[in-house]
């Protein structure tokens, strides 16, 4: 028999990449969407993946249809992905995302609890949680201050998983993934807004390039790396709480470097500007990750390194905005 596996957010960078690496390892696959006024570019990054999926409309905030997915799909193991996952326009739409996140997974787990039991749960829950830490390099132990309604939401579910897995006994276990890029990341998330504005640059498309904060340093790595980790999670004896990062930290001025540089452009410093519009009103200013229980428990590492990841992406975005101008 095939394991089953339900994936919520399936049409999400993280979920496309999950997606491909059940189906290599034999499971049925279905994923969960909800229904929204743009579907034509809704399943964008899984039309590739074709007839191999099984989707289905349902939404994390309306329960009714999360019963009826469950009880169709009968999952062995659940990845609960969806979310507002922009932490600057949690800002802007705090009760949208609060609902989504806290809610939508509470909503998930209940109905885990109530119609599959058996089932391994995965939640994603995110670095954003320890916001400006003290405790540095992160990693599970560290003190979490969230400083967003994205993080402050993400804490609240990281918390729901933790309760029911105790008071529930599901197998519930909580991914802290640290950033994670590729070019199927969405295009007002720093990384791939740099290399495409980039290459709208040096295409002529643009000619220069609006940033927030570039003082800001993360911990970068490669989303195909990082949904092996969600995997190994839910294989592993016992349900936990697992880091997941490089243990690198870079600067977006750098990340800025590195890009212009490659795309044969030279100094960022004459294409980038800084705009209050891309400033947060709470920044969290440094992360970097300390994956040692993940490598030592899970025996995950990652095998993408910041440059490669970065590579790709120009490749690839590259690719595709020229085939763009040409059938433009
Ligand atoms: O920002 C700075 C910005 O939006 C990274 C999500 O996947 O990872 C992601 O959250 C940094 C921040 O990602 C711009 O202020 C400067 O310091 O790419 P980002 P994020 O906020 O770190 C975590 C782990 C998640 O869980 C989230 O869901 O870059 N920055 N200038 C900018 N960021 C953006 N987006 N746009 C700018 O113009």
């Amino acid at each position: 028999m095939k394991r089953k596996a339900l994936i919520t957010g399936i049409a999400g960078q993280d979920g496309s990449y999950l997606a491909e690496l059940l189906l290599a390892k034999d499971y049925d696959v279905f994923g969960m969407i909800p229904r929204r006024s743009t579907p034509e570019t809704q399943t964008l990054r899984i039309e590739h993946i074709g007839s191999q999926l099984h989707l289905e409309y349902g939404d994390v905030l309306d329960l009714a249809s999360i019963y009826r997915v469950m009880k169709l799909v009968h999952p062995d193991e659940i990845y609960h992905l969806a979310a507002q996952s922009h932490v600057r326009i949690s800002f802007t739409e705090p009760i949208h995302t609060t609902s989504v996140i806290s809610l939508g997974t509470l909503n998930m787990l209940e109905a885990t609890s109530e119609f599959a039991p058996w089932a391994r749960f995965y939640h994603a829950a995110s670095s954003e949680m320890y916001g400006n830490t003290p405790d540095y390099p992160i990693n599970e132990d560290s003190r979490m201050i969230p400083c967003s309604p994205y993080a402050a939401a993400k804490l609240q579910a990281y918390h729901l998983t933790q309760i029911f897995r105790v008071s529930k006994r599901l197998f519930a276990s909580n991914g802290i993934l640290f950033n994670h890029e590729s070019p199927r990341r969405g295009l007002n998330f720093v990384t791939a807004k740099v290399v495409k504005g980039a290459l709208d640059i040096r295409g002529g498309r643009a000619d220069r390039l609006e940033l927030g904060n570039l003082d800001a340093t993360r911990d970068w790595g490669h989303a195909e790396d990082y949904v092996r980790a969600m995997w190994l999670m839910l294989q592993a004896p016992q349900p936990g709480d697992y880091v997941v990062a490089t243990g690198r930290e870079v600067s977006v001025r750098d990340l800025c470097a590195y890009v212009f540089d490659k795309v044969g452009l030279g100094d960022y410093r004459k294409y980038v500007v800084t705009s209050e519009r891309f400033l947060r009103p709470f920044e969290l200013e440094h992360l970097r990750g300390d994956a040692s229980k993940a490598r030592r428990d899970l025996d995950w590492q990652p095998t993408w390194t910041f440059e490669t990841m970065l590579d790709e992406m120009i490749e690839v975005l590259g690719r595709r905005l020229s085939a763009a101008a040409t059938a433009d």
